[in-house]
Parts: C-alpha cells; structure tokens; sequence
C-alpha cells in the first residue's frame, strides 16, 4: 500500500477448560511468530493488573463474595479497558495472542445458571477474533492432568457444565482442537491455523466486532 500505510495484525483467542494447555501453547506460538520475524504479543483475561483485575482476582482466590451478576460484568469490563489498545495493536500490525476472551465470560457465567442471552449482552461491539482455538479435551481427562489450583470454578462438576456451553457458543471463526494429542501436534495445527489468519489480515480482512 501507500507510505505509511501497514496491514493490521490478528486477534486470536485460545479457549478451553482448565488445564487444557492454553497457556503453554499460547506462550510457545507467542515464541514461534517471533521466531519469524512476525511482531506477535501473548494477552490473557482476566488481565489482574488493572484495579478491576484485581478485584476479579480476589474474587477468584474466594478472598471476596460477589454476586454473580457482578463479577459477570466485571470480567467484561477487564475486557472493555483494554479494548483501545488492542485495536490500536493490531492496527500497528501487531498480532494478539488472547489466552481466554468473552467465550470464557458466556461460558462460565452461564454455567453458573445466569441465562446466556443476558451473558452475551455486555460483550457486543468488542473486538471479534478473527480466530477461536477450542483446546478440546474432555473435563475428566483435565482433572487428570492434576495441578487445579485452589481457585474457584476449578472443580470437575463446574467444568463438566462449562464444557457444555462453550459448546454451544461455537461459530466459524472456530478451530476445534483435539487437546489429547501430544503438545507438539497441538502446537504444530495452531501455528499452520495462526499463519492463515495472519496472512488473511495483512491482506486487508476489516476488524470486525462481537454479536452483531
Ligand atoms: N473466567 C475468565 C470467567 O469466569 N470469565 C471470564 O470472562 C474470563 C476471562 O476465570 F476459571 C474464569 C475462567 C477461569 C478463571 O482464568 C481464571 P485463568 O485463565 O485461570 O487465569
Ligand atoms: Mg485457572
């Protein structure tokens, strides 16, 4: 294009339950666009530096009581102050690597029985990803892999509902990924997906927006 013009970076999300590799892979494909020579930067939500985070964080650790309503908007509001910068991110060319996003927000929340519609609401005109990783893996093989933590939501029946609506928020921009595999399998199809995508976004595909 022109002087000064720059194709824009891509937004792409990992989901998945607890345990499921997300952090580790969204770290090591983080590394691998680096590698060449693709600015790429490693996000996750919640975000706990700000002072919503970390109110979020207290409220995961079971240091708070919250009403579930209110951690639910909470969560989205982490996701709305950081909204400018992300656009501004991926307009300098700079792809975003999201460990956990509003599919998390719906999914979790919903499966604590707040209905879904309510849960999508606050969510819409974020950015879209142009990309959803589902790290697959049945909740009974997460909750072999060990190493839960002590926080809230990390229980084996909550995940087995969480599993249940994630589900049903898939759409296209979704890739399911067998998370059972070896991680270097895994890693192999992200970083052949991530590529696409990040070609289709240098060549001109719009930023789009959530749930409209
Ligand atoms: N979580 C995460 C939510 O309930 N809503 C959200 O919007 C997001 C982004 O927070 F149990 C839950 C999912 C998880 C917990 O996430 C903390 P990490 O990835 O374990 O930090
Ligand atoms: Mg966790």
């Amino acid at each position: 294009g022109k002087k000064g013009d720059k194709s824009r970076g891509a937004l792409v999300v990992l989901e998945g339950l607890d345990r499921s590799g997300k952090s580790s892979q969204s770290r090591r494909l983080v590394s691998y666009l680096e590698g060449l020579g693709i600015s790429a930067e490693l996000w996750r939500f919640p975000d706990r530096n700000t002072s919503v985070g970390q109110t979020i964080s207290s409220y995961l650790s079971n240091k708070s009581q919250l009403d579930d309503h209110t951690i639910h908007l909470l969560f989205s509001a982490n996701r709305w102050e950081k909204r400018s910068s992300m656009e501004d991110k991926l307009k300098a060319g700079t792809t975003l690597i999201v460990d956990r996003y509003s599919y998390s927000g719906v999914a979790f929340s919903s499966a604590k029985g707040l209905n879904i519609e309510w849960c999508k609401a606050p969510e819409i005109g974020l950015l879209a990803p142009d990309l959803v990783f589902y790290l697959d893996l049945p909740p009974e093989k997460a909750a072999e892999r060990g190493g839960y933590g002590g926080e809230r939501y990390e229980h084996l029946d909550f995940q087995r509902k969480v599993a249940e609506k994630y589900h049903l928020l898939r759409d296209d921009s979704w890739k399911i990924i067998d998370a059972c595999l070896p991680i270097e399998d895994v890693q192999k199809q992200l970083r052949d997906l991530a590529l696409d995508c990040i070609t289709t976004c240098q060549s001109g595909k719009p930023i789009s927006q959530l749930w409209l």
